[in-house]
């Protein structure tokens, strides 16, 4: 990708030395060796769209007036499920509309701020060359509308967003996008292009809390969102939502990052990236794994989906991915191809101590007698530590379980049938297959080794928390079961 006219720079004029300049960077400009902007022939609509998807390019010979029509609109929208936010928009989606020009275009702006919003917007637009990227020229109060124009002179993936004072807490609500800026002659085929943003989202609640949640400035400043996205909501594009491809297809996505204030380190569970625009400029490497899109910036990535299955888009800071939303899916139908991918070959159960169960964790180092009576509060704070040390990996946060390979201990009727409470689950361990609220499990949880009074406090929280009918279990009790059969 190339910058149309870098002979426009005044340095470039100042006699001899410039010519020899002008020759270098003219290997590095428009194809067309040109030093006067393109011949603009006709005009057209550009036609915005909505994220996963990206406009077709502009269909015309030369360079043409690009007209954009884009509306700023406030409007609730959903964050997550039960979670509702009052986003700010471009054309009424987060992220905001992609656009698609031309290298050489002369782009109209038409900037519209809707009657029904509360406040005053514009655009700075990084593929602009001109103050403020167009912020200053499109300032307008609700029910205005501001028209700029533009010379496309950059190729690249670029950013825009508002730029109105507080900008941060604009970006913060929803105000950015992509524009893309490709050469006259297009981007090289490929089967799909999508149009994939992350963000973050700063509310007062916690993950995940129900109801319409406010901007909360503080955790904005401290950089501790809530909630880190791609498109806008959590699953914005996941499960039904999912991006379809076939295999053996090739896919390019235009990818940005809306911030306000995060990093994304960019990665395809189950893919490598043959080809990456870094930061969507015109260098590409080849062969990535993880690629960094700054906040504000982009990166163009291409790969081809060999196999069948469904390709997870995240930012591998990995807690962002998995417990504040930042996932894409991208589902690739076909047939097998074995060459590539087996998939499960075979499954052996591994005990190097022999055939008992494994245990897991420290000796005890409580003396055998001590079997100390404590309050439900007490057993309650304890066994909130304990779970998230001890059962939380296997069993999930508020324990969900894993379909199929962990089961629930959420409202757990196999537990709650149980006469030991639970109590030989944990000393022992179990195997076999069981069923847990109506699926079946067939697995091997590990024999643990804790004190008997970690075990009251433990399944007194599961008991309590986890909605298993309640209760208070001592210490005494695991020891008696102990001595019983043990
Ligand atoms: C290494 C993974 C692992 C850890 C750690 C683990 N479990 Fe399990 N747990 C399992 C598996 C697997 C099963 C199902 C075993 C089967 O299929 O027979 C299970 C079953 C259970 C069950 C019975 C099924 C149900 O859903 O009610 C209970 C109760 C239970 N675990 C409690 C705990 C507690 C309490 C802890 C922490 C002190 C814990 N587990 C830690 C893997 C684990
Ligand atoms: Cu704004």
């Amino acid at each position: 990708m190339n910058k149309l006219t870098s002979t426009y720079k005044p340095m470039l004029f100042l006699g001899a030395m410039a010519l020899i300049l002008m020759a270098s960077c003219n290997s590095h400009s428009n194809k067309k060796g040109s030093d006067v902007l393109p011949l603009i022939k006709g005009e057209v609509v550009a036609e915005l769209t909505a994220a996963p998807f990206v406009p077709p390019p502009i269909d015309a010979k030369s360079n043409t007036k690009v007209v954009v029509e884009l509306e700023i609109i406030e409007r609730v929208m959903r964050l997550a499920d039960g979670v509702e936010y009052n986003f700010w928009t471009f054309g009424g989606v987060v992220p905001g509309k992609f656009i698609r020009v031309r290298q050489g275009d002369l782009v109209e702006f038409h900037l519209h701020n809707h009657p029904d919003n509360m406040f005053p917007h514009n655009i700075d637009l990084h593929a602009v060359t001109g103050p403020g990227g167009g912020a200053e020229a499109t300032l307008i109060a609700p029910g205005k509308s501001a028209q700029f124009s533009f010379r496309a002179l950059n190729e690249g993936l670029y950013v825009y967003h508002c730029a109105t004072a507080p900008v941060g807490m604009h970006v913060a609500n929803g105000m950015y996008g992509l524009i893309l800026v490709e050469p006259l002659e297009g981007m090289p085929p490929v089967d799909h292009e999508f149009y994939v943003m992350q963000s973050e989202f700063y509310t007062t609640g916690k993950f995940g809390e129900r109801g319409l949640q406010e901007f909360d400035m503080q955790k904005a400043l401290d950089e501790r969102p809530d909630y880190v996205v791609m498109n806008g909501a959590v699953g914005a594009n996941t499960g039904e939502n999912a991006m379809i491809v076939n295999v053996g297809e090739t896919v390019r996505l235009y990818l940005g990052n809306g911030g306000p204030n995060l990093v994304s380190s960019f990665h395809a569970i189950g893919e490598i990236f043959d080809k990456v625009y870094i930061e969507g400029g015109s260098l590409y490497t080849e062969n990535v794994q993880t690629t960094l899109i700054p906040a504000g910036g982009s990166a163009i990535v291409e790969f081809k989906c060999e196999v069948p299955g469904t390709l997870h888009l995240v930012d591998h800071s990995i807690f962002r991915a998995f417990n504040k939303g930042a996932i894409a899916q991208i589902k690739v139908v076909g047939e097998e191809n074995y060459d590539v991918f087996t998939g499960l070959q075979k499954e052996t159960v591994y005990l190097p101590e022999g055939s008992a169960i494994q245990k897991v964790g420290k000796e005890r180092t409580e003396a055998v007698d001590e079997a100390p009576v404590r309050t439900l509060e007490e057993r309650m704070e304890k066994g909130r530590a304990l779970y998230t040390q001890n059962c939380l990996a296997c069993h999930m946060d508020q324990g969900r379980g894993v379909p199929g390979v962990f089961p629930p201990l959420y409202n757990s009727d196999f537990l709650q049938a149980r006469d030991d409470k639970g109590i030989g689950i944990i000393l022992e361990g179990l195997q076999g297959e069981i069923t847990v609220n109506g699926n079946t499990y067939n697995n091997i949880m590990p024999a643990m080794q804790m004190s008997d009074d970690n075990i009251a406090s433990v399944m007194t929280y599961i008991f309590n928390e986890l909605n298993n009918g309640g209760g208070l279990l001592q210490a005494s009790e695991v020891r008696e079961w102990r001595e019983k059969n043990q």
